[in-house]
């Protein structure tokens, strides 16, 4: 289907897609085999100017929005998904200060997040404070002209790879979510560590590590916005980032597919390639519909909030919600094809598989999403009676 996107979005998408068929598939599985960090494959990202679509032109980016960042990150899914969320959470580590920073915070890092010369974080995750994200124990002490940060953050994208951490800690913890703060972290600040790499089922290409503060001193120029803002941060960037989920899920999928139609065009049984039973076409044609509706979804989701919406955590989690629960069905879908061979580690739809189950629990469970969802529904309808 034609979406009628723009020569320069089509630019985006052709560099994406030649970086992730030239680059990426050729090296998939020795990275998910290694677990084994894709810093080259970044560097060329980077190189090709994709770390600067979603960066404001004033701040040395390309000035795109969700919708050039969903576009970029589909196509490096649909090779391989580990690769993709490195190359993704960087924009996750800048949008805080993209929506809140100040104009100082903004000229000093988003030129060489947008370049690919550093890469970002988000530390908001704890071991207590996964879904019910409020629920967080990082603090940050303000001290003279300092915030000395203590505790801990849980599997944190590009932890230990990034060199810039936007990390959510309580400056006052009475308050509870609303004494929550936004800070940005250099890696090599005294007091900042990483703990061990995590084991994953699957984007195993990417980096997952604890964030640890002990007494980290940074200073007070790098609080974002103010005191008390933290949590309102952390939902509007997760607003934002959401929808490239999605986009992550509909790559993962379509890569799938693509694989799952070309076997089933090449396999022969009974006497006949597979692809001419209706059992075999009923399933590739659900898929197929499937990822249509989503990638529809994302790039409408994507476009509206890039047009300056406002209440857009609904239509986020729903995008969030879709694109998910697609890739992890036709993923699925897509070893059943192929039976015997999608089970084993030679194809890769074991992997797109494997991949695609962390789609429907970071970023916030799809059960968390539904509760956005239904809370959004509740609002609505009340509004109207
Ligand atoms: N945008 C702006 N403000 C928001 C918001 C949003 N999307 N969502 C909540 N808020 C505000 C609320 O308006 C409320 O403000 P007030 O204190 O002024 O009333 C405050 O934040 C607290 O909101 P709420 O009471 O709804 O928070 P809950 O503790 O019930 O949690 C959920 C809300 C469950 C939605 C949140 O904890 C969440 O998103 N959890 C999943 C976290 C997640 O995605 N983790 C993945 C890690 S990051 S990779």
């Amino acid at each position: 289907m034609d979406y009628f996107l723009t020569e320069e979005q089509q630019a985006i998408q052709e560099i994406a897609r030649q970086i992730a068929e030239e680059k990426i598939v050729p090296v998939r599985e020795e990275l998910d085999e290694k677990e084994e960090f894709p810093r080259g494959i970044l560097e060329t990202c980077a190189r090709s100017d994709l770390f600067g679509v979603s960066i404001p032109e004033e701040y040395g980016g390309l000035g795109g929005g969700v919708m050039e960042m969903s576009l970029a990150v589909e196509e490096l899914s649909r090779a391989c998904l580990g690769v993709s969320v490195s190359y993704a959470a960087s924009f996750l580590g800048a949008y805080p200060i993209i929506l809140y920073g100040n104009e100082e915070q903004k000229e000093k890092f988003l030129p060489l997040i947008a370049a690919g010369e550093i890469l970002g974080a988000f530390g908001l995750t704890e071991a207590d404070a996964g879904s019910d994200a409020g629920g967080l124990r990082t603090t940050a002490r303000k001290d003279g002209d300092s915030y000395v940060l203590n505790g801990t953050k849980q599997w944190i994208t590009n932890g230990g790879e990034a060199d810039l951490y936007t990390v959510i800690a309580l400056t006052d913890k009475s308050k509870g979510a609303r004494g929550a703060s936004a800070f940005m972290v250099e890696k090599g600040t005294d007091g900042f560590s990483f703990g061990k790499k995590e084991k994953k089922m699957g984007i195993r290409a990417s980096s997952t590590r604890e964030l640890v503060f002990e007494e980290c001193r940074i200073p007070a120029g790098n609080l974002v916005s103010k005191e008390g803002m933290g949590f309102i941060i952390a939902m509007k960037t997760l607003d934002n980032s959401r929808p490239g989920i999605a986009a992550q899920g509909v790559g993962v999928a379509q890569g799938a597919l693509d694989v799952a139609v070309n076997y089933a065009r090449e396999r022969h049984q009974f006497g006949q390639p597979i692809i001419g039973f209706q059992a075999v076409q009923h399933l590739l044609a659900n898929m197929a519909t499937g990822i249509e509706a989503a990638r529809a979804l994302t790039y409408a989701a994507a476009r509206w909030i890039d047009s300056g919406a406002r209440d857009i955590s609904k239509i986020s989690a729903m995008t969030k919600l879709f694109g998910s629960d697609v890739a992890m069905e036709v993923t699925t879908d897509a070893v059943q094809v192929l039976g015997g061979y999608g089970y084993m580690r030679e194809y890769p739809v074991e992997k797109m598989m494997r991949d695609a189950k962390v789609l429907q629990i970071y970023e916030g469970t799809n059960q968390i999403q539904r509760n956005v969802v239904g809370a959004a529904l509740i609002k609505e309808y009340a509004q109207k009676t």
